[in-house]
């Protein structure tokens, strides 16, 4: 299913004059409107091939109808999101799920949707059906040498199909870890990782960038090898410039202060790549902004003012997707839904006034720094969102046009009930 254009306009002028009513009070009210929209027009959020089925737990896993079933249809997936909303102009590959059986093919039914190819993902977190050695006990820290090997050679192959698709980076995350206490040597399991990362590293193209992906635990409980920033930075650090850390948000035990963690990696220069979505518990993959949303705008605080410290370009200079799951939602309206969270999140950071917040700093005002966080937060700035959308040609709600045109229900015509989307 393709959208028109055409389907598109009639809907923004449908819904034009309460627009218009909402946004024209949000400008009298707000300074720096247009450098905001210009903000939210260029920033894209990568999506995910493995986010467009549905997930499950391990109890169950309920079908949502009309899932991809191949690269093909996973890429009209994230076109149809990218259509209604024009910020979702990439997908991210997960290899060996979708290994494109021509490249030139998939590469331009990917430009015809709009989409880039974004960080290329490795994944030697389960055995495939014709794999030699398993990864039961680990793959980059395995003892074994030879299992190392493997998931080297697993990680250049993702590099090849990343570089036939015009991809610049390679995600590693690793379920590599133990599960009960004396089963690993931590050390060495380290080291195991970090040598193999190496040998990754060495034939990583110039202008490629290594996100080394860090997580606290799942699956395994004990320990995991790349456990948290500490030890994704200390890899990235020994490795060179062209790798870098990247935070998912739901990587973290309880609490974390994700926020400070954004802003020294920022600091370091070794933030590479975000993964967006929200958890109550553990790595729940859910909505951004679903449960915790002032946590999320006072991560894109740091990351705005992170990035203005460094003189770095918002749109291109970190890798930005998302990574959830979904068990009970549509993943179309889901990420649609993410995509909004995201962009509310940014253009309230953007609003905030960095010289006055500095000020209210220096004077150990906490009130006041207080009041000027909360204040952005506190500021409806949805009509913004909504005007970058309208200057970009989507859909000025396009939740609601995703609705209107019944695109699950047609999905289904097209593909079936039964079709499954491969991935998690
Ligand atoms: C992991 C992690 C990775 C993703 C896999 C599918 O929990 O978030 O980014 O590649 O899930
Ligand atoms: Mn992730
Ligand atoms: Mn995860």
């Amino acid at each position: 299913m393709r959208i028109n254009q055409s389907a598109i306009d009639q809907y923004n002028s449908d819904l034009q004059a309460s627009h218009e009513k909402k946004f024209h009070y949000l400008k009298s009210t707000v300074s720096q409107t247009d450098k905001i929209i210009e903000h939210l027009q260029r920033f894209q959020v990568a999506i995910p091939s493995w986010a467009l089925g549905a997930g499950g737990t391990r109890f169950g896993r309920f079908s949502i109808g009309g899932e991809p079933a191949t690269l093909e249809q996973k890429i009209e997936d994230v076109g149809l999101v990218h259509k209604l909303n024009n910020s979702s102009g990439a997908i991210s590959l997960h290899i060996p799920w979708d290994i494109p059986a021509n490249a030139n093919d998939i590469k331009s039914l990917a430009s015809e949707h709009g989409l880039k190819f974004d960080a290329m993902n490795s994944n030697t977190f389960q055995d495939q059906a014709n794999q030699a050695l398993s990864y039961k006990y680990g793959s980059l820290q395995h003892v074994d040498k030879a299992v190392r090997k493997q998931a080297i050679a697993h990680n250049m192959d993702v590099i090849k199909y990343g570089l036939e698709l015009g991809s610049k980076s390679l995600t590693v995350w690793l379920s590599d870890g133990s599960c009960f206490p004396g089963q690993l040597n931590f050390r060495k399991a380290f080291q195991h990782v970090l040598e193999s990362l190496e040998e990754i590293y060495h034939v990583l193209p110039s202008d490629w960038k290594l996100f080394i992906e860090y997580k606290a635990f799942e699956p395994n409980f004990y320990s995991m090898t790349v456990g948290d920033w500490g030890q994704s930075l200390l890899l990235a650090n020994k490795l060179g410039p062209k790798a870098y850390t990247l935070v998912d948000l739901g990587h973290h035990l309880p609490n974390a202060n994700i926020e400070q963690i954004v802003a020294l990696l920022l600091m370091e220069n070794k933030l590479g790549g975000f993964h967006f979505n929200d958890s109550k518990y553990g790595d729940d993959d859910l909505t951004v902004g679903s449960i915790r949303p002032y946590q999320l705008f006072l991560i894109f605080r740091e990351l705005v003012e992170g990035m203005n410290a460094r003189g770095m370009d918002h749109a291109l200079d970190l890798g930005w997707m998302i990574d959830a799951s979904h068990n009970i939602k549509d993943p179309l309206e889901d990420l649609l839904q993410s995509v909004e969270a995201i962009q509310i999140a940014y253009a309230q950071a953007l609003l905030v006034d960095d010289l006055e917040l500095e000020q209210a700093r220096a004077e150990n005002d906490v009130v006041k720094a207080q009041e000027i966080l909360q204040h952005a937060f506190r500021t409806d700035i949805r009509p913004l969102v909504a005007e970058a959308r309208l200057r970009n040609q989507a859909a000025l709600d396009p939740l609601g046009l995703y609705r209107k045109l019944k695109v699950r229900q047609e999905l289904i015509n097209e593909r079936g009930t039964k079709s499954k989307a491969t991935g998690l």
